[in-house]
């Protein structure tokens, strides 16, 4: 019998369903559901609530369990073999909270099929609305909690990451301020990840060691809850919090609202779900130490598995645990696509292919020229004021200004990536831009490492699904091994290998000395790393 499993993705904007038949290496179904489009009685935009202050972006957490009804009900329409299914995992977009009162756990374990989730859901939040990974207005419990905590460094190497205004930490403490009564009617805190974990489970599912990283909250070596960090947050957050646990541990059985409505096979197991960083590097096959992954996207991102908890003390990058064991890291640079968009708009460039050339018409190095492009507030290196700087760059030259960018960006990554101290033998590069091989031709100089492309849709539920996968496999004691299970899934694209210059690689090796000057120079009281 064909081994099924499903893997699901609650990201800000869809939820994702990914079914694999495991034995023949196969993705067997997949959809994605718009929350706009699909729910707009919920009126978000972009998945997001609109709010008076832009700093501030929630979510309604019954947007999500809408959603998880709706893909079922698909599923079941497209006639997905959901009696076959084995095992159910899935992954959520980070450090998004749900706030439960006393009456959920009763709740959960009672979903009548005959309502939806949504009616089964009404009166168990402590808080109706969830702030999400895009929600900037906790600058100030950021402060507090660092301070207590001892700084930057001894934020980042007990929690794995400096404070930021996203994680859950600084917005639960934010929340225990601005609203201290719906706070002490809080019985349970779970992330987007363990809110639909919990769903599936019917019963309060545990906070696994990758999204719980995301929290500043979790001890990243220890992998249990710092007790010093949730003193720093908020009081009773202990008891407020559920057990942590390895990504894709077996919770039970699925809850039989999902069998009796939407015919889900009644052994099906409910696993402990992650966050969509962490399933992704499942998903794009990056379980050994040292691959690497450069997400080229909205916000570029770079992010690679680790063996040994390794954290930046300069609090730019984070560090996750791996659902694959041990760690992963991630840096998120804000002015990805974005930048370069902005650069091809002003010097009036018809399309990306015409971009790449001109790049491509052009010399390593650019002559020196350098241009910092935060048209947005930087997370690396922290930028709260936007501004475009130049260094030797005529603004007249567009061709000059468009190798700069992209220059830029790759020396960035470069410079602020040197503290997970791992020296990749081949990076994969996968989003929008990584179809343009000029600009992968200069990812692999500057960091003189062979360039692979890959395209994986969905990589965050295919993630989901293989760590179904795993649950299931490491439950029945069949000793699973990562290698073997993400083998098939995730191959780069044939014929997509680029190898680094050696020349151009030397003059990069140069380059980003003046790099990190130039950034000194353009961040106020900046110290050389
Ligand atoms: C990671 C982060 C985002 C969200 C997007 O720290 O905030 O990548 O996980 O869903």
């Amino acid at each position: 019998m064909a081994k099924l499993f499903l893997g699901l993705d609650s990201s800000t904007q869809s939820l994702s369903a990914v079914v694999i038949d495991l034995d023949a290496r196969k993705v067997i179904y997949e959809k994605s559901l718009n929350f706009d489009q699909a729910l707009p009685q919920f009126k978000t935009r972009n998945g997001v609530l609109p709010h008076r202050d832009p700093l501030v972006k929630h979510s309604p957490p019954l947007l999500w369990a809408a959603a998880l009804d709706l893909m079922f009900a698909q599923m079941k329409k497209d006639r997905v073999a959901l009696g076959k299914i084995l095992a159910v995992s899935g992954s959520g977009q980070q450090h998004g909270s749900v706030y439960f009162n006393d009456k959920a756990a009763e709740a959960l374990a009672n979903l009548n099929p005959q309502k939806s989730l949504v009616e089964n859901l009404d009166g168990i939040f402590a808080r109706k609305t969830s702030p999400i990974w895009m929600d900037s207005s906790t600058a100030k419990e950021c402060a507090e909690i660092r301070k207590k905590l001892g700084g930057i460094k001894f934020t980042a190497s007990r929690t794995g990451s400096d404070t930021f205004e996203r994680f859950t930490g600084p917005q639960i403490r934010k929340f225990y301020k601005t609203e201290p009564k719906a706070y002490d009617k809080t019985t349970s805190i779970a992330l987007v990840s363990s809110f639909m974990a919990s769903l599936l489970a019917g019963k309060i599912a545990p906070i696994d060691f990758g999204d719980g990283a995301g929290m500043n909250l979790m001890d990243i070596r220890r992998k249990n809850w710092n007790h010093e960090a949730l003193k720093a947050t908020a009081p009773s957050l202990v008891k407020k919090l559920p057990p942590l646990a390895a990504s894709g541990f077996v919770i039970g059985p699925v809850s039989p609202y999902f069998v009796q409505k939407f015919g889900l096979n009644p052994e099906a197991l409910a696993t402990v779900w992650t966050g969509d960083n962490p399933a992704s590097v499942l998903g794009l096959g990056l379980i050994k130490p040292g691959q690497v992954a450069i997400s080229l996207g909205t916000s570029d991102t770079f992010f690679g598995t680790m063996e040994k908890c390794q954290t930046d003390e300069n609090g730019e990058g984070h560090v996750f645990g791996s659902p694959a064991g041990g760690y992963m890291t991630l840096i998120c640079f804000k002015n990805g696509s974005l930048a370069r968009e902005k650069i091809r708009e002003h010097y009036k460039i018809s399309d990306w292919k015409k971009f790449g050339e001109i790049v491509a018409a052009t010399s390593p190095g650019n002559a020196g020229g350098i241009l910092l492009p935060w048209f947005e507030a930087e997370i690396v290196p922290r930028v709260n004021r936007p501004g475009i700087h130049r260094f030797d760059l005529d603004e007249k030259n567009a061709a000059a200004n468009c190798r700069a960018i992209f220059e830029a960006q790759m020396l960035s990554m470069r410079l602020h990536s040197q503290w997970m101290q791992v020296a990749p033998e081949k990076i994969f590069a996968t989003g929008g831009a990584s179809n343009d091989r000029a600009l992968l031709q200069i990812l692999a100089d500057v960091m003189n490492c062979r360039v692979l492309r890959i395209e994986v849709a969905k990589s965050a539920a295919l993630g989901a699904a293989l760590q179904a996968a795993h649950g299931w496999l490491a439950a029945a004691d069949k000793n699973p091994k990562w290698e073997k299970l993400v083998a098939g899934f995730s191959d780069p694209v044939p014929n997509s290998e680029i190898r680094p210059d050696k020349k151009a690689a030397k003059i990069y090796d140069q380059l980003v000395e003046k790099y990190a000057a130039c950034e000194c120079d353009a961040l106020e009281n900046c110290q050389l790393l």
